[in-house]
């Protein structure tokens, strides 16, 4: 049995906010808030809040603009959150329709029959809910007679369920694997926070793991997966079950996201380009020879350093497509975003890097190769 990839498929919202818009309402909100705080500002009880900058946003991160599910609630100023209708329990959940819809395309483009998929993984960072699992909707949505379940490993997510579904192909357990990447980040983002307001956005991605026997003609050969993980504060979220009668429970600040970005950025950038380093040795594959490295979509700074280190000169967009400039970070998403729409170019027998990082910390590498 050899793990290969198939396919993959992608769908994004139609609503998209630009750094214009975003940094506009964020200071209408800040100005509001200072307005209204003017007596505690004066009295030196509190900060005044300080605009946010179209400026900065670019430059610190390289982000101009964000998909999201629902867009005039969350740029309002009174609200600032993504206002996303309660479905009753007879209807297909959000995450589980956006997730259906990706996996749809990325089944046409295998022209693969839902008849022939064993199982259904649901990788992503931001559920919905705590069960029942969103795989197991989105299975019966598709029609798929198997097994379903949830993984979350933040940012990592993509990468840890390809590499869990390479192992069921190479241990013979399934044929045909759909790792199903729904990430609705805007209902975890702060977007009142300025350091953070800017970094998401909201997308799916489905990738389809297959045994080489059944794949299409043309696949991506799966070289080898790698994961990784190093417990960090640095990024962390602390919604959950056990604090909802807390008097700062749902909503409050650190029950949604919360990062130290300049540490995150520091301490990551060399523990991934070592990884991916010690991976392709491990594989015998000449690092310098990647043809492309899709990779995790937080900061173009961090990639451009990682994939210097890698490539051992200064990546070119060819080789280190971005696609955080359009989508933001869509957390275990993007780098798989980055491979969807930046792979149909190469050529059989060359090789690429699909990698992730982040909250945990996690990561993950898949080394592949196109074959047909
Ligand atoms: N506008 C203007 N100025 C600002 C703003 C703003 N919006 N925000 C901050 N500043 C100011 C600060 O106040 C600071 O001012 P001063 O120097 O006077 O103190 C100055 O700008 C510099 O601030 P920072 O040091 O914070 O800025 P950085 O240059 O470090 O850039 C970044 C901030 C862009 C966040 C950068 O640090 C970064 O990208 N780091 C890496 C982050 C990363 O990769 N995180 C991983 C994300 S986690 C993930 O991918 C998935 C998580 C799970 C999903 C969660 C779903 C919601």
């Amino acid at each position: 049995y050899h793990p290969v990839i198939s396919a993959t498929g992608l769908f994004t919202p139609e609503h998209s906010i630009s750094n214009e818009e975003l940094v506009a309402s964020y200071n209408a909100y800040a100005d509001l808030y200072n307005s209204r705080h003017s007596a505690e500002i004066e009295a030196g009880d509190a900060l005044p809040l300080q605009h946010s900058s179209v400026e900065f946003i670019e430059k610190a991160s390289g982000i101009k603009a964000r998909h999201v599910m629902s867009k005039a609630p969350v740029l309002d100023p009174e609200i600032m959150e993504p206002r996303l209708d309660q479905r009753s329990n007879d209807e297909l959940s959000l995450m589980a329709e956006i997730g259906v819809k990706a996996a749809r395309q990325a089944l046409e483009r295998a022209g693969r029959d839902v008849a022939d998929v064993d199982a259904v993984l649901c990788a992503a960072s931001n559920m919905e809910r705590a069960y029942p699992a969103m795989a197991i909707e989105i299975q019966q949505a598709l029609g798929i007679d198997g097994f379903a379940f949830d993984m979350n490993v933040a940012c990592s997510s993509a990468t840890f369920g390809i590499q869990t579904a390479a192992d069921y192909i190479r241990a013979g357990n399934a044929k045909s694997v759909l790792v199903v990447s729904p990430e609705i980040t805007s209902g975890h983002l702060n977007w009142r926070d300025r350091d953070s307001h800017f970094i998401f956005g909201d997308v799916a991605t489905a990738v389809l793991v297959e045994d080489a026997s059944i794949a299409p003609a043309v696949h991506w050969d799966i070289i080898g997966t790698k994961l990784k993980t190093v417990f960090s504060n640095n990024i962390r979220n602390n919604f959950g079950f056990l604090n909802r009668a807390t008097p700062a429970g749902i909503g409050a600040d650190d029950k949604l996201f919360v990062q130290e970005g300049r540490k995150v950025f520091k301490e990551v950038v060399p523990m991934v380009a070592t990884m991916i380093l010690e991976e392709a040795e491990r594989l015998d594959v000449d690092p310098a020879g990647l043809r492309r490295m899709w990779l995790h979509q937080a900061n173009t700074g961090m990639n451009r350093l990682i994939a210097h280190r890698v490539l051992g000169h200064e990546a070119s967009d060819d080789e280190s497509p971005t696609v955080l400039d359009t989508y933001g970070n869509t957390s275990s998403a993007g780098s798989i975003i980055a491979f969807h729409l930046h792979s149909d170019d190469l050529k059989a027998g060359d090789t690429g890097l699909i990698c992730s990082f982040g909250a945990g910390y996690s990561a993950g590498t898949v080394f592949v190769q196109k074959v047909g």
